[in-house]
């Protein structure tokens, strides 16, 4: 049990009223101040900050630890800004350019936002996800003795009531259920509305069930203290207020006073006629909206009472747009206050006009002191983390051995040989699976370091001596992770494990793997991961038609240009084992480089003759997207253009060709992504004025030179013919026609697989040396 501190609650009142006036202030500012260079809506939703100032004061300048972390309910961002700006760690500056370029962020941005972000937010559900999967990840570095445990800290998640309805949250719970997590607080903000209309009524209580049955403390604040007081002394008022539906609580929080009186007057009669006399129209308005997520002694009470480890679940019921002249209304959701109402607010905060932006405006000199020095005893970062990098040695990764092999079998291989190899680097690797763990050849890893539980869980069928490829014993020092079938939580988990380095100082190398086809499933999750720069290495296996017999469901066909838009990630596609080593012994230091990304590898079951290597001149060119694996004669007619496991094809339709079109060349792609990126950055590069990056996007790479896409391709005639081939999408390679104006024939996978041979598949799909052939001739025919 940590210490409680006895906190003033009157100074805690007056901050939630400046973060409530600071927030809609700045998004004022924002929308009807600052000039605007476009006439557009700036935006912002003053009624989602006002829902929660009272929540976030009682927080971060009570609750929480310094080592506690938050993920902030997206659009309650500018409260955040708020705190910082009153600890006097966000500049007015970046406020007055709230949602402007370089300015504040419309959601907390850890990677752009200038204060301490510790998750970013935005798209709702995988903020309150992810702080699970953190906390996991903290348990597994206190386990691996890379966390003291003073160092341990809660993870909260603050909660939009609406954001309740994102399945992910619910794969989250069930996956912490498994692994027993804690350390959690996920707060509600239960303003019963979302961005249409008003919720569901009724599904609440469902909520508290499933969360309980998850093994969450629930804990529901509905009152205030004044109204509890009150609807105790009136059990029949009580009833009353309790049966009403959520759209005839939110209209009647809009109209205010009268209209309680008027409803209370006619539904409960003589009942309620002493209650109605002794409270004045103002009085009933303030009572009713005594809810408990506005009344900070309920907030600071439950707060104090959960702080053993137990996940926690509060219900902090609350009106959204609280204090605001649309409090309640179903429209408010980015509804903006004028100029008129905005002068209404400042005078009623006790704002003087030409001091909005003073931080302590309107606290009274009594009430300073008190405010004053909360503020200086709030233990929450002022400063961005470190981000830890550059701390583990990564050594060269030689290939394995063997003539003929899978990219995925290798992938197996490499990752045994490192474990076994027991440097630095493999004990901080940590690997994670939804349930393929054995099927995308992890197994063999799996054996040697073991499954990661804090409470320790036998192998039963090894207790029993039945053999088993598998050893499948998990302990507090196993470093791997195994989820359920739930992409959503692999994408999360790779986001946790892939920020320990600024959670928690402590780099780890993170493994996922997946069929390729269900990173569709979790694509918001991957690109959460990699919005916030989370590093990891995403092994995709099996890949493509190439999977055969298992078929059009298990085929993938579009990753490979879900990976070209995807930014922060970088996707590779070996055909050959030794370029698979480069990779990932690249793929492990740009994890650890500052200025690197994640990296995702598209692997294939196929096994495929290994090519003989001169020398090792095709490990640049591989690391940067592609190289001659049969260099053209200069100024050459024809180039046959292919990625990953089709090579076969493509060089037995070479060998085929060569001597009938001499010169024709063979170009190796291992990734569209980076030579497409390449080619736009060197663009860039030449003009007078290149695009500016954001701070948090990842340096394009250029300076003036031709991409290694233009070296590449300027090596054949300005007018050959590429016949592009990958078992994927043929967009994925179709581009490279645009380069330098060169004319394609792309063949790949443009319709659902199906089961089959691989020599029937490449023939129906066209992938196989005749669809070659044939294309080749069609681009060398006089036009
Ligand atoms: C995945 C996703 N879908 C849709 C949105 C757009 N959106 C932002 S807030 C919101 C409603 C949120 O309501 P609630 O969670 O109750 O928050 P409140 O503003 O009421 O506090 C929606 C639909 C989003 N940000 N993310
Ligand atoms: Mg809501």
């Amino acid at each position: 049990m940590l210490k409680t501190v006895t906190t003033d609650i009157a100074a805690l009142k007056l901050l939630d009223d400046r973060l409530r006036w600071l927030s809609a202030w700045t998004i004022h500012h924002a929308n009807h101040i600052r000039d605007s260079a476009d006439g557009l809506k700036v935006g912002g939703h003053q009624a989602s900050c006002a829902s929660m100032t009272a929540i976030m004061a009682a927080l971060y300048f009570h609750a929480l630890g310094e080592n506690d972390r938050v993920a902030v309910k997206p659009h309650a961002g500018p409260v955040l800004h708020a705190i910082h700006y009153l600890l006097g760690s966000q500049s007015r500056e970046a406020l007055e350019n709230f949602r402007g370029f370089g300015g504040a962020q419309s959601y907390p941005s850890r990677t752009k936002d200038k204060i301490p972000v510790d998750f970013s937010t935005g798209s709702v559900g995988l903020g309150v996800g992810v702080t699970l999967f953190a906390s996991l990840v903290q348990d597994y570095l206190a386990a691996h003795g890379w966390l003291d445990g003073r160092d341990r800290g809660r993870f909260v998640a603050l909660i939009g009531d609406a954001e309740l309805d994102e399945g992910n949250i619910y794969e989250a719970i069930i996956e912490g259920a498994k692994h027993d997590v804690r350390n959690l607080w996920w707060i509600v903000d239960y303003n019963r509305q979302s961005l249409d209309a008003t919720s569901a009524d009724r599904m609440f209580e469902r909520f508290d069930e499933i969360f309980k049955s998850c093994g969450w403390r629930v804990v529901e604040l509905r009152y205030g203290k004044a109204l509890k007081a009150a609807l105790d002394q009136h059990p029949k008022l009580k009833a009353w207020f309790e049966a009403l539906p959520n759209a005839e609580l939110s209209a009647l929080h809009y109209q205010g006073g009268a209209a309680w009186r008027a409803r209370i007057a006619a539904e409960l009669g003589k009942g309620a006629t002493a209650f109605l006399r002794d409270h004045d129209d103002a009085a009933l308005a303030a009572l009713f909206t005594d809810l408990g997520g506005h009344c900070m002694d309920s907030l600071v009470e439950a707060f104090d009472a959960a702080r053993d480890d137990v996940p926690t679940l509060f219900i902090a019921w609350t009106i959204k747009g609280y204090g605001l002249p649309f409090a309640g209304h179903k429209d408010n959701h980015a509804g903006l206050m004028n100029p008129t109402q905005m002068a209404a607010l400042r005078d009623a905060m006790g704002v003087r006009e030409g001091h909005e932006w003073e931080p302590l405006e309107s606290v009274g000199d009594n009430a300073r002191p008190g405010v004053q020095s909360l503020l200086d005893r709030s233990r929450i970062l002022r400063e961005k983390r470190r981000r830890a990098f550059g701390e583990i040695d990564v050594p060269a990764i030689p290939a394995p051995a063997g003539g003929e092999q899978s990219t995925q079998a290798a992938f197996g291989r490499i990752l045994l040989d490192l474990s076994k190899a027991g440097r630095e680097l493999a004990d901080r690797i940590v690997t994670t699976s939804p349930d393929v763990t054995v099927s995308t050849n992890l197994g063999a890893w799996v054996n040697q370091r073991g499954l990661f539980r804090r409470d320790a869980v036998a192998d039963v069928f090894a207790q029993h001596k039945i053999a088993s490829a598998q050893k499948w014993s998990a302990d507090q020092d196993g470093q791997h992770i195994e989820l359920g079938i739930a992409e959503n939580n692999l994408f999360l988990m790779l986001a946790a494990a892939g920020l320990a380095g600024d959670l928690f100082e402590t780099r780890l190398f993170p493994i996922g793997t997946l069929y390729d086809p269900f990173i569709a499933r979790g694509l918001d999750a991957l690109n959460y991961a990699c919005y916030q720069d989370a590093r990891f290495l995403l092994v995709a296996t099996p890949s493509g038609i190439t999977l055969g017999a298992e078929g059009g469901a298990h085929q993938s066909i579009n990753p490979p240009l879900i990976a070209l838009g995807q930014p922060g990630l970088r996707h590779y596609e070996p055909a050959y084992a030794d370029e698979l080593a480069a990779m990932i012994e690249h793929a492990f230091r740009l994890i650890d480089d500052p200025a690197g990304e994640s990296t995702y590898l598209r692997l294939s079951t196929r096994t495929i003759t290994q090519v003989e290597r001169p020398d090792d001149s095709w490990r640049e060119g591989a690391l940067q997207g592609g190289y001659w694996l049969r260099p053209p004669a200069p100024g050459a007619e024809a180039a046959i253009v292919a990625m990953g496991a089709v090579m076969p094809e493509a060089l037995a339709a070479w060998g085929e060709l060569t001597a009938d079109i001499p010169g024709l060349g063979l170009l190796a792609i291992t990734s569209p992504d980076l030579l497409h990126r390449g080619w736009t950055a060197a663009q860039a590069s030449r003009w007078k004025n290149p695009p500016r990056n954001g701070e948090g996007d990842h340096p394009k790479d250029g300076g003036g030179g031709p991409s290694h896409v233009e070296t590449l391709l300027s090596q054949l005639s300005p007018s050959a013919g590429l016949v592009t081939l990958a078992d994927a999408a043929p967009a994925s390679l179709s581009w490279l026609g645009g380069v330098l104006g060169q004319r394609v024939a792309p063949l790949g996978v443009e319709r659902f697989g199906q089961t089959g041979s691989l020599p029937d598949l490449y023939a129906a799909y066209r992938l196989d040396g005749d669809a070659i052939t044939e294309a080749v001739a069609e681009l060398l025919l006089p036009a």
